[in-house]
């Protein structure tokens, strides 16, 4: 059946059901966009000229909301507690709602053996019949729970899960012998998925999938209405909860507070929180429409280092703020930092928002040293001085996700097909594909390589050798093109190895490969698809990365991808 665009959210809100704080919040956010929503169908489908999409039948299971995880967001939602994962299930239900499939919700363990075909009540049943969803949402929490329903049959139907990782899962954590081996062993991974089933919040490594949520839209009346109305010395701090304002806050506040009017939205029971000094104009914890408002009229949004990588920065950004962050140096990561420990990845985070650092910048992002206490104020003086515009990069905006989502459901179901590598039939890679680029090596590469039809299409793909110690994530990026690992499967082989002087061509399960040592002129192909990884990286050796082009604003897909 065609999957008909949906534009009426009313059969969604009944799905989404009622008696907790989460449930309200997300449902309050469905309604608060629904226009949005409604008119991106719109110009999506008119974008896609009466394309055939497939209908697809999909459940969602939100395992952290469940009882049975302990549920410990849904009392937090009031008090400051984290709201990111509840703004992006909504976007996710949403999304997958007007793209017109059908969609079953379930937030109990019940609900999911309800679903999964077990009747209530008895029990732990295996899942032994074929699967009656052809694409599951959910998350770790969920994820072990269906592992618990279903027991070894998972294995089976595990193509059809995608789980919503937050701050995503590398290749090298996610296989189980090859994590226990070689210390990448944490709570969370070695589900020997592929990388590009978990999908993050933000475009982090490419290994995942980026999903992302939606921000708030504005219409070009809005948007001069905002730039009337900004008042140039208003600064709303980022952090909803008083524990955000702890330890050694007070230098820079104090510094802010010289040029300007101070505001937060701390959340409080009785009294002012302590933490927060009382030259701050605290509002309590805003509804988000009330947040949004705030934000239209500061000039500054501030961030203290905590939260990491939350929706908020974006929703400023779009509401004309100038986003002020501090730099990290070194790097935050799982290594030095609590709050990353056991996460199953190695990402460096540079920045309190890496994507605001990265993909956004100046003059919307100022990154700084906030123990410097000199670049700090120059920071404030330069953003009360600066004038910017509302900005939302097009993958978050409702057509942006709308337009990714479908991609993804449409084209990215090849997973189960990974160790039919180099299999024949399909179509047939000719041609050099030869990238002269500063810094990295460009290989020619002319194999006759066939395969199945690949997606995203191999038009898109760039070979690059990285330097020693650096990953395909910076090797690809540094050259204006994003690591790929779908691609991975058509440059493991001699044949991409051919510039390359190789005295041993061999073929290992390690996560780095393929890759050669200049040293020892020694060339390495991967022996485990699941191991391949745009995050890898080691000293020794430089990296054959598989490079594609991508959409500008919509990083997920390369230009031929939709
Ligand atoms: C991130 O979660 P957070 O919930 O801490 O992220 P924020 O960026 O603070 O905000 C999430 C939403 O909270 C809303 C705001 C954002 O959409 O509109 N909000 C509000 O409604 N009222 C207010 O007064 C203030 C904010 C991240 F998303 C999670 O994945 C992480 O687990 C967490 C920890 O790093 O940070």
């Amino acid at each position: 059946q065609h999957a008909a665009f949906r534009t009426d959210l009313s059969v969604l809100l009944d799905q989404v059901g009622t008696g907790k704080e989460s449930l309200s919040f997300m449902k309050r956010r469905i309604r608060r966009l629904a226009q949005q929503w409604a008119t991106a169908a719109n110009r999506l489908e008119a974008k896609l000229e009466q394309r055939w999409r497939d209908q697809k039948k999909i459940l969602v299971h939100v395992g952290f909301l469940t009882e049975e995880s302990g549920d410990v967001f849904s009392p937090k939602v009031l008090k400051g507690g984290p709201l990111g994962e509840m703004v992006q299930w909504a976007d996710i239900l949403t999304a997958l709602h007007v793209l017109g499939h059908n969609l079953k919700i379930s937030m109990s363990v019940k609900e999911l053996q309800g679903f999964l075909g077990v009747p209530p009540g008895r029990g732990s049943c295996p899942l032994t019949g074929p699967l009656p969803f052809d694409l599951i949402y959910t998350d770790y929490h969920g994820l072990q729970q269906m592992k618990q329903h279903m027991g070894l049959s998972l294995k089976k139907h595990k193509c059809h899960i995608r789980v919503i990782d937050t701050f995503g899962t590398e290749p090298a954590y996610n296989h189980e012998e090859y994590a226990t081996l070689h210390g990448y062993r944490t709570n969370w991974g070695y589900w020997n998925l592929n990388a590009r089933q978990y999908m993050t919040m933000f475009p982090h490594t490419p290994d995942n999938s980026f999903m992302g949520f939606v921000s708030e839209e504005l219409n070009e009346t809005e948007k001069r209405s905002i730039q009337q109305n900004k008042v140039n010395n208003m600064a709303v701090v980022y952090g909803k909860e008083a524990s955000m304002w702890k330890q050694g806050k007070e230098g820079f506040l104090q510094i802010l507070h010289r040029y300007m009017e101070v505001h937060g939205t701390v959340y409080y029971e009785t009294q002012r929180p302590p933490e927060v000094p009382a030259f701050v104009k605290n509002h309590g914890l805003l509804p988000q429409h009330e947040l949004q408002q705030l934000l239209r009229k500061a000039k500054l949004f501030i961030g203290f280092g905590f939260p990491y990588e939350g929706p908020a920065p974006l929703e400023a950004i779009a509401n004309g703020c100038i986003f002020l962050q501090p730099k990290f140096h070194p790097p935050h990561s799982s290594l030095n930092h609590e709050f990353f420990r056991g996460k199953p990845t190695s990402r460096e985070v540079s920045s309190q928002h890496p994507y605001a650092e990265q993909y956004i910048g100046r003059p919307h992002v100022m990154t700084v040293d906030y123990n410097n206490s000199l670049e700090f104020d120059s920071a404030i003086r330069e953003i009360m001085r600066t004038k910017v515009e509302p900005y939302l990069p097009y993958e978050y905006t409702c057509e942006g996700m709308l337009e990714r989502v479908h991609s993804y459901i449409q084209h990215q179901v090849r997973f189960t097909n990974l160790s039919r590598l180099g299999s024949t039939g399909g179509s047939r890679i000719t041609g050099p594909l030869f990238v002269p680029l500063p810094n990295t090596t460009a290989l020619g590469w002319a194999s006759n390589v066939t395969a199945p039809p690949a997606w995203p299409p191999l038009s898109s793909l760039r070979l690059l050798v990285s330097q020693e110690g650096q990953s395909c994530v910076e090797a690809c990026h540094s050259a204006g093109f994003i690591c790929e690992p779908a691609h991975f499967r058509f440059i493991n082989n001699k044949e991409a190895l051919l510039e390359v002087q190789c005295e041993v061509v061999d073929s290992e399960i390690n996560h780095i490969l393929p890759a050669f040592s200049v040293v020892r002129r020694e060339c390495g192909l991967q022996r485990e698809p699941l191991l391949f990884s745009c995050a890898g990286h080691s000293p020794k050796y430089r990296r054959l990365c598989p490079c594609r082009d991508f959409r500008r604003g919509q990083v997920a897909l390369c230009r031929d991808c939709l």
